[in-house]
């Protein structure tokens, strides 16, 4: 038995130095460790053997068993060194072979409109706050000077959630957050999404809306005049034309509506504005006093001026989109086009 196992260690230090690679080496591991391998069956003939004898061969079993797995254990780090070291090779990235074409993104067109009339307010002082876009009726339209029963409502055709939560039809609440929050002075613009029960090609149930606020001593109609020409003419350029007409909202008191000479035909009249040579922009007013009082500032002491504007309908006008709609779908093909 003895010579046996003497045997088997032998062999297997002549087996192992013909090993060439990862699976020759698994096949010599079952051969001579595994479950049905050399020595477990050397372990089971030593029932045959004198039980004096038995413990010196059982050690000198497991000495040759651990002399083979040590083997095997070194072997199979050299192994996986070397496949590691061609993977790599393989791997080698040519830094000097030319590149795909790949896309380059970029602004959704709505989004660089935010962007232009963001940073034009943003250089006038003005501080960017945003607010909830599923608002409380009381700041949608309650604070607002638009009480539950107001004829005024039905401007605004809205999606409830509940009789007191609504998709916010437009970023006046955020004026409302914000002086309830502060006292003046205050000066911000609040840009964000808007929705209404509409649909059709100068309709979208989802819009986007820029907000204006400034309240403080002594604002007047000539400030909104004056900071609102400087703003649309550095939108739209030196020599274009404001115009102002007057409207009606119930949180402005006057309101007026403003427009702008249109910036496709210079005001000389084209199918964009309809012949008229204006483009209709924003609504806009001095803060109805109401308004001032139900968030907590004094209107005997302060006064203040707001503006709103839809941006979807102002980027159909500056990129020449002929659908609403089309800035929705967002097909790439279309997105291609107004870059
Ligand atoms: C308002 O929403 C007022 N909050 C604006 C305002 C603010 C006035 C502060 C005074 C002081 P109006 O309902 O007119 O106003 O909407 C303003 C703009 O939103 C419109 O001129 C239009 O450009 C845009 N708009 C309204 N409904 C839609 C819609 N369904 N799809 C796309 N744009 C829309």
């Amino acid at each position: 038995m003895k010579n046996k196992i003497l045997e088997i260690k032998e062999n297997s230090q002549k087996e192992i130095k013909q090993i060439e690679n990862l699976e020759q080496l698994n096949l010599f591991r079952i051969k001579y460790t595994g479950k049905s391998g050399l020595l477990t069956e050397v372990m089971r003939g030593m029932r045959d053997v004198p039980k004096e004898e038995r413990p010196m061969l059982g050690s000198l079993v497991n000495e040759v068993r651990t002399f083979i797995e040590s083997e095997i254990e070194n072997l199979e780090t050299k192994f996986n060194e070397i496949e590691l070291n061609k993977k790599l090779a393989n791997e080698k990235i040519d830094i000097t072979a030319p590149s795909k074409n790949s896309e380059t993104g970029t602004f959704h067109p709505i989004q660089r409109t935010f962007n232009k009339l963001i940073d034009a307010c943003v250089e006038m002082g003005f501080e960017v706050v945003t607010g909830p876009e599923v608002e409380l009726d009381k700041y949608n339209f309650e604070m607002l000077n638009v009480p539950k029963d107001h004829p005024a409502r039905d401007m605004q055709d809205t999606f409830y959630i509940t009789e007191d939560i609504v998709l916010r039809t437009h970023t006046s609440p955020v004026q409302a957050r914000v002086m309830e929050k502060r006292q003046p002075p205050i000066k911000i613009i609040s840009p964000g999404r808007t929705y209404r029960v509409d649909n059709d090609a100068t309709h979208s149930p989802v819009f986007h809306q820029i907000e204006g606020l400034v309240v403080d001593k002594n604002i007047s109609l000539l400030d909104l005049k004056m900071m609102l020409t400087k703003l649309l003419k550095i939108l739209f350029g030196e020599n274009t034309k404001v115009r102002f007409r007057p409207s009606y909202f119930p949180f402005t008191e006057p309101s007026v509506e403003v427009d702008v000479s249109c910036p496709n035909c210079n005001g000389e009249g084209c199918n964009l504005c309809k012949k008229t040579g204006w483009m209709e922009l924003m609504g806009a007013g001095i803060v109805n006093p109401k308004v001032l009082e139900n968030c907590g500032i004094d209107p005997k002491e302060y006064s203040g001026f707001a503006f709103g504007q839809g941006i979807d309908r102002l980027t159909m006008v500056m990129d020449k989109i002929p659908d609403m709609r089309m800035m929705f779908e967002n097909d790439i093909r279309f997105l291609k086009q107004v870059k």
